[in-house]
C-alpha cells in the first residue's frame, strides 16, 4: 500500500455541494484546522468513506499483514470522519429544538411587542422560516395573528376564491388571511386557544376566547374544532364547531340550498349558514342587506359590520 497515497485522501468537510475534484486533494489541514470546521454546518462526505474502504479490496486475501496494516489505516482515517457526522447531526438536532415555531416560543426568547416575526412550522423542512404577525401585547402575548381586518381607506378584498384562503393573501401591515394551510400546521400539534378581539365604529372592544381551537387538513376542508367559550363579545363561533371551510368556488356548508359563502361574501366555516362572518364584505357599520357584512350576531346582531377584526391563536400550557 502507498503510504504517501494513503495520506493524500483528503478528509473533505464541505458547507456546500461536494464535488470529485475536491476529493482528490490532498490534505492540506491538520487535525487542529479540522476541528475549527467541525464547528461550521459542515457535513462529512460520504464518497471519501467509500475511498478508504475501497482500500480493503485491493489487498490480496492471502497476504494477512498487509491487510490488516491497511484495515488499521482506514480504521483511523474513519474514526474522526465519523465522530463528525454525529458531531454534525446533534448539531442539526439542538438547531430543530431552539428554533421558534409560533409567537408564543418567540414571547419566550424575550420577544415584544407587536410585528412581523419569522417562526418555523413545518417539521419536515426546519430550515423553511414563515412569516407571521406575534402580538406580545394582548393578554400576556405569545399570540400569532391570523385574521386582521381594519377600516383602512384601501380596502382589502375578502370575497375571494378557495386557493386564496389555503394560501392566505393580504399584507400583515394591513388586512390578511395568513391561510388555512398555515393553520393547519400551527394547530397539528398540541392545544391550542383562539381569541378574537372585535371594535364596532363606535370604538368599543369586544373579545371572545375560546379553549380549543385547531384547523383540520385539507382532506377535510381544513374543518375546525372550537369550543371552550369565554369572553365580552357573546359566542359566535360555537355554531361553526366541527364545521368545514367554504368559500364561493368550494361549498362545503351544511345548506344544500345555498352556496353560503357566495351568499355572504366570504371565506369561512359556513354551516347553514353563520353566527359570525368575519371574513365577509366590508360595510361600516349598519348595514341594511343580509348579514353580508363583517358580522358578530352575538354582540352586533344581523346587520352591523364591525370596523376591526383580529383573529389569533396561542399554544395552550
Ligand atoms: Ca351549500
Amino acid at each position: 500500500m502507498d503510504q504517501m497515497g494513503a495520506k493524500t485522501l483528503v478528509v473533505r468537510l464541505t458547507s456546500g455541494n461536494y464535488s470529485q475534484a475536491e476529493a482528490t486533494q490532498p490534505v492540506r489541514r491538520g487535525r487542529e484546522e479540522v476541528g475549527r470546521e467541525e464547528r461550521d454546518t459542515a457535513r462529512y462526505n460520504p464518497t471519501y468513506i467509500a475511498s478508504c474502504l475501497s482500500r480493503c479490496d485491493q489487498i490480496e486475501e492471502s497476504n494477512n499483514s498487509a491487510f490488516i496494516e491497511v484495515l488499521r489505516e482506514v480504521m483511523q482515517e474513519l474514526k474522526p470522519a465519523m465522530q463528525q457526522c454525529q458531531n454534525q447531526n446533534s448539531h442539526r438536532d439542538r438547531e430543530w429544538q431552539w428554533r421558534p415555531r409560533h409567537c408564543l416560543d418567540l414571547l419566550g426568547e424575550g420577544d415584544s411587542g407587536r410585528g412581523v416575526r419569522q417562526v418555523y412550522l413545518f417539521p419536515g423542512r426546519p430550515q423553511e422560516g414563515v412569516d407571521v404577525l406575534c402580538d406580545h401585547t394582548i393578554d400576556n402575548g405569545g399570540w400569532t395573528i391570523f385574521q386582521h381586518r381594519t377600516n383602512l381607506s384601501t380596502r382589502e378584498n375578502f370575497t375571494r376564491p378557495w386557493i386564496d384562503y389555503v394560501q392566505g393573501f393580504g399584507n400583515m401591515s394591513g388586512e390578511f388571511w395568513q391561510g388555512l394551510e398555515d393553520l393547519h400546521l400551527f394547530t397539528s400539534w398540541g392545544q391550542h386557544e383562539l381569541r378574537i378581539d372585535l371594535t364596532d365604529y363606535e370604538g368599543e372592544q369586544r373579545w371572545a376566547k375560546y379553549t380549543n381551537f385547531d384547523v383540520g387538513p385539507t382532506q377535510d376542508q381544513y374543518r375546525i374544532h372550537v369550543s371552550g367559550y369565554n369572553g365580552t363579545a357573546g359566542d359566535s363561533m360555537t355554531y361553526h364547531n366541527n364545521q368545514q371551510f367554504s368559500t364561493y368556488d368550494a361549498d362545503h356548508d351544511t345548506s344544500s340550498s345555498t352556496n353560503c359563502a357566495q351568499k355572504y361574501m366570504g371565506g369561512w366555516w359556513y354551516q347553514s349558514c353563520h353566527d359570525s362572518n368575519l371574513n365577509g364584505f366590508q360595510y361600516e357599520g349598519n348595514h341594511t342587506s343580509n348579514v353580508e357584512g363583517i358580522n358578530w350576531y352575538h354582540w352586533k346582531g344581523t346587520y352591523y359590520s364591525l370596523m376591526n377584526t383580529t383573529m389569533m391563536f396561542r399554544p395552550r400550557a
